[in-house]
This record gives C-alpha cells, structure tokens and sequence, in this order.
C-alpha cells in the first residue's frame, strides 16, 4: 500500500520519537554501565593493580556488625574491633556493649561483649601481648535545649587526714540558698595529705571532682555563683571536714564525660579483664607506649567533662596499675599524637589531635622532655591552625627518625581543612619540619598506614567536618619517603567512605584493613543523620601484584634485643631487606605505636640472618610482624614474633 503523505509524516514521528527516547532516557545509563564497565575491567586488570593495588569489601555477617571505633591486631592474628557503645546513645543505656574479633585468615568472626563502655578511650598492646584500654565513656553528652536540670562540677573536699570518705552517687548537697544537687557516681575521697613542719603538722584538703544535678529541674535551680556546698546528712563534726566547692550551676550544654576504668584483653583466651583505675576519668585520651614497657596516658575529658589540665599517669604492666607522674603536667587537647622517639627521655608531640581543645593552648608540636617538662616547639608546620582531625606517622624505618604529619582541619566544626604532608627529622640537632608534597584534596581523617616496603598508605577521610555536605573522599596514595618530603603516588580509590571514628591497621598478610566511619549526615544537604557505615575494606597493595612473594620457612617466636636470628627462606639471593613492623592499634586516625624497624642481614645458604637493634629506643619489647622484602619491594607474609631483651619491658 502506497504511503500518503500523512502516513510518513506520522512514521518519521515515531522514528524521532524512538532516537529521543534512546537519547533521553536509555542512552545515558547505557554509557553510564559501559562507563562502569570498562571501570571495573581497568581497576582490576594485572596492569593496574601492580600499579595502584586493590580494594575489596568484606562481607560481615550482619549480627556481626559493629560501630568500629578502636581496632588492634593482636598476637595471634587476630583484629580486635571494639565499639562500646559506639556512639549509639541506645546501647550505653541498655549497656549492650561490643567488640569483635575478626580473623583477616578466614574472615570468620565472634562478637565479644566489652564489660565497660571503652567507646573513646585510648588503647596500646603492651610487651606480653595484652591489648590494654584505658578510660571511656561514663556519660553521653546533652546538647543545648537537652539539659532539663542544672548541673556543674563539684570538688569534693576532706580535711581529715585519718580516713578516706565515700561519696556515693546520690549523695546531696545543698548550696547556701538551699537548693539540692545530686551526685551521679561514686566517688572515694582520699585522706587529707598531713605534712609535719617545724613548728608542727599542715593538713591539705584532698579532693575529688564529681558531677552533680539539681533534684528539682528547671531554671529555677541554676546558681551562677561558686560557693561552699554542705553535705546533707553528715553529722556536725564530719561536715566540718567534708565538704563541696561548687563550680556554677547551668542548664548549658554538657559534654561526654570519661570514666577512670581500664581493662586487658587476653589475646589467647580472648577475654577481657579489669585492671586498676586510672587516677583521672578519660574520655579521648592517648595511650603512649613508653621505651620501658610502660603505657604513659595523656589527655582527655574528665569525669565532669572537661578537658584534663596536663595531668598525665603511666601504667606498669608488671602490677598493673597506674600512677600520676605529678611532675608531668603539660596541657594537650584530646587524642594527642604523641609517640616515644629515640631520644633519650624525649617524646614527640606531633601537634595532631582530635576531639576537644581550645585553638590557643597545646596546639604547637614539639619535643617534649621527661626529665623537666618542657616543650621545645618544632618548627616549619604548615597550617599550624589545621591540626584537629590529622594523622602522624613514622615514615620509612624508625631508626630515620623521620615523621609526617598529614591533612588535618580548623578546631570544632570548622569547614576549613588542609592537603599538607610536612616531614620533620628528630634526628637532627634542632628539628624543623619541611614541606612534602600535598594530598590530592584537602583531608580530615587521613587513615595512615605503614607498609613493610617503607612505604605508606594514605587513604580515606573528608575535605569537610564529618563528611558534611558529602565530602568523603574516595581516594588513596601511596608515600614514598625520600629526599625532599618525598614522592606520592596513586592508589587504587577505596569503595567505602570514612571520616570520623576511623581507623587503619596493617595485617600479617601484607594487606590493610580499614573500618568505621560517622558521618554527621547521610546527605550532601546535611538533612538525614548520619549511618555509621560497618562495612570492612581491604586494601592490597601493588606489591602483592607483582609474582611470587619471598618465604619464611622457619624463624623464631622471640628474639631479644641485639640477637642474630636465623630465618629460613628458600631463596635467600632475592632478600634484599628485613623489617619488624610492631602490632599495632589506632582510633581517630590516631596510632601512636605503629613503627617499622629495619634489620641489617646477611645471607647464608638457608636463608638470612637478621640483626635485631640493640638499642630498645628502636625496638621497645613487644610483638612484631617479621617480613622479608625482595628487590622488587614484594614482602613475604609477616612473621609474627616477641622482642624482649634488657632494659624492656619491666616484665622480663
Ligand atoms: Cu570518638
């Protein structure tokens, strides 16, 4: 039949009509898949994960599940993934308190109950293989408008210098006007301290802080003015000596408050075990390993919330108590970065923090001496003002002494943040930091983890606070130390965001394991609350990419400081270096006790003899990760051994 003229006006109709469609409406996910596509088969051809490495996802299983906050590897292999509450306010309340086990071998895991809020204490492994936690959460934070009862902090005062006076949670005390506040927890007032003088004994008071709240609630209770509180129900004679200073009373906001308690866990039995308290409530502090064994604890909100004033105490594993270290009294803001260097007596506070703090005190990174309590800056930091939300890290061997310091952001919800990577060497007679090469994007919350081919990942983190306005970035890259500041190069980019609450560790196999993250929001309009996103990510290196790895066919459990040790390797000619790599913990892109260890060798017809540093600055006891790296920067899986030696851990 032949074709009217409308009949091809209504054909021609329908063919524009199908090319809009496809155009419109098909096209664009069509080359969106194609794009995907050819994605996928770049990302993982042979040629690029030699190159960038690789990223996978793992799958937990979803009763397994947790809010990550603190990640540790473990003797055994094993990664200890401790959530507490994890920021989920519910589960304080109901103390349905978690951590978990993850075995990165098989993947297999088993949820571990945690016998106390550890979300936001501070963690380090100590010598014999115990993970020790320290500090936590005692109360959850009430914003403004959230506050129904006037509350402050009350000093406690005991002017008896013969008895230690209980102050249970309840306990009233009452303000010259009368009105009543209550204690929320147990206190233990120590005796008065008596000092006997020539002309006959002085009594100091001793005190406790506690946190008190008015009985009736409203504004009808807030008492803007400091003065002596009287014990209600005390008899006449012991409220002459017992008594309370009250700090003003308000209806303001509240911040987290930290508790005092500290606990083990047994690597073998995987079990938690409490150990003695800690002289200071601590929320957000640092848990530094010292060269002797010891844990020094730095920082942190206290029990009433408020940032501590420079105390710092040291834990002894061999008792497993802790002590003030009186004479210790510099001020930092939560979550310093404060590692053991190889200078005698010296720490380094590498200006990094997280969490809480003014912008004018504890800001300046610097040497910070044992012996006297002084803290010599260090010069030459870019962005001074962006350190909240940084990572530091040892870069190359430790025996450099060389460190970066990475990223960071403005102090609070500060939108400002920085791409700087500077490097300081604390060999040098008067450290400064020199400039390094910048981060693809500015970044809070660079994960950084140290490689055992001296390299380091640098992965993850937002441009923004918490990830706002969607500013997770999917990126990574790979620092080459070196002359210079050293050299970047591209990773492969992770498939899951993380900001804050994150954390890296290396694992025995060569791989890194990333995890946690919590966004402020979920949307890029900042209008849906955040997810905490439990998704696990490993990431594989390109030196896994690159053929046959170097074996350890036999090595020892434990070497002490200054041994020779044989280790076993078929094909001793390709060796070309050795490193100890320490097990390491991090939270709040926070690990103070990674740290790689070069040892010299030499070849013989088994395999290779390695030198263990005599010197336990470099090499204080612990556990650590032997690896055998060959001359094409592929690692053998990492051995996992005890270092002991004199002059270490006090348990030897
Ligand atoms: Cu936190």
């Amino acid at each position: 039949m032949p074709r009217t003229p409308r009949r091809r006006a209504l054909s021609a109709l329908w063919g524009v009509l199908v090319v809009a469609v496809l155009l419109g409406v098909n096209l664009p996910p069509a080359l969106g898949y194609v794009a995907r596509w050819r994605h996928e088969r770049l990302i993982n051809s042979p040629a690029y994960m030699q190159e960038h490495g690789r990223w996978d996802v793992v799958q937990v299983p979803p009763q397994d599940r947790v809010n990550a906050i603190h990640a540790a590897l473990l003797p055994s292999g094993k990664v200890l993934l401790i959530a507490g509450s994890g920021n989920k306010e519910d589960l304080f309340a109901t103390k349905a308190l978690k951590s978990l086990l993850y075995d990165p071998r098989d993947g297999s895991t088993r949820m571990i109950p945690v016998p106390d809020d550890m979300f936001c204490g501070g963690q380090t492994l100590l010598p014999d293989g115990r993970l020790l936690v320290a500090g936590g959460t005692a109360r959850y934070e009430k914003l403004d408008g959230a506050v129904t009862h006037a509350a402050g902090a009350m000093r406690v005062k005991n002017e008896n210098p013969d008895v230690a006076r209980p102050v249970p949670a309840g306990t009233e005390f009452v303000s010259p006007a009368g009105q009543r506040y209550r204690s929320v927890r147990d206190a233990l007032v120590p005796p008065a301290a008596k000092t006997a003088t020539s002309t006959g004994a002085v009594v100091t008071a001793s005190e406790v802080t506690v946190f008190v709240e008015a009985v009736t609630p409203g504004p009808g209770a807030v008492n803007p003015v400091r003065e002596q509180y009287a014990i209600a129900g005390l008899p006449p004679e012991q409220s002459r000596n017992l008594y309370g200073l009250g700090a003003p009373m308000t209806l303001d906001k509240q911040d987290y408050q930290g508790t005092d308690k500290a606990f083990t866990f047994d690597p073998v039995a995987e079990t938690w075990t409490r150990v003695g308290d800690m002289e200071f409530a601590r929320w957000y502090p640092t848990l530094t390993p010292m060269v002797d064994g010891r844990v020094m604890a730095t920082a942190g909100l206290d029990g009433v919330g408020e940032v501590l004033n420079g105390q710092t105490e040291i834990f002894d594993p061999v008792t497993n108590t802790w002590t003030e270290r009186k004479d210790l009294t510099q001020y930092f803001p939560t979550y310093p970065g404060i590692f053991t260097t190889a200078r005698p007596d010296e720490m380094f506070y590498a200006g990094t923090t997280a969490g809480y703090g003014p912008a004018d005190r504890g800001r300046v990174p610097g040497l910070w001496d044992l012996n006297d309590n002084t803290l010599t800056p260090v010069p030459g930091l870019r962005d001074p003002d962006l350190l909240e939300t940084s990572g530091a890290a040892w870069v190359g061997p430790v025996q450099d002494q060389r460190m970066a310091v990475v990223g960071g952001g403005g102090i609070g919800e500060s939108p400002r943040s920085t791409a700087r990577i500077d490097v300081v060497d604390l060999d040098e007679p008067a450290p400064h930091f020199v400039p390094g090469p910048d981060l693809p994007a500015p970044t809070r919350y660079p994960n950084l983890v140290t490689l055992p081919d001296d390299t380091m990942l640098i992965s993850n983190g937002s441009r923004d606070y918490r990830g706002k306005g969607a500013s997770d970035h999917l990126l990574a890259r790979l620092y080459h130390p070196g002359p210079d500041g050293g050299t970047l190069t591209e990773a492969a980019a992770p498939e899951v965001g993380r900001n804050y609450h994150t954390e890296g560790l290396l694992l025995p196999d060569g791989r890194v394991l990333t995890a946690g993250s919590d966004p402020l929001f979920d949307d890029e309009h900042n209008t849906v609350p955040g997810t905490f996103e439990q998704r696990l990510e490993i990431y594989s290196p390109p030196y896994l990419f690159r053929g046959p790895r170097p074996e350890i066919t036999e090595a020892p459990e434990t070497v002490e400081r200054g041994d020779t040790a044989l280790v076993a390797t078929p094909e001793p000619a390709r060796v070309q270096r050795a490193r100890l790599l320490r097990l390491a913990s991090s939270t709040h892109v926070t690990s103070v006790d990674q740290r790689a260890v070069a040892l010299d060798l030499q070849r013989t017809a088994r395999g290779v003899q390695v030198d263990v540093p005599a010197s336990v600055r470099t090499v204080p006891s612990g556990f650590y990760m032997l690896f055998l790296v060959d001359d094409r920067g592929v690692p053998s899986t990492g051995h996992v051994l005890h270092v002991g030696g004199d002059g270490g851990s006090r348990r030897e």
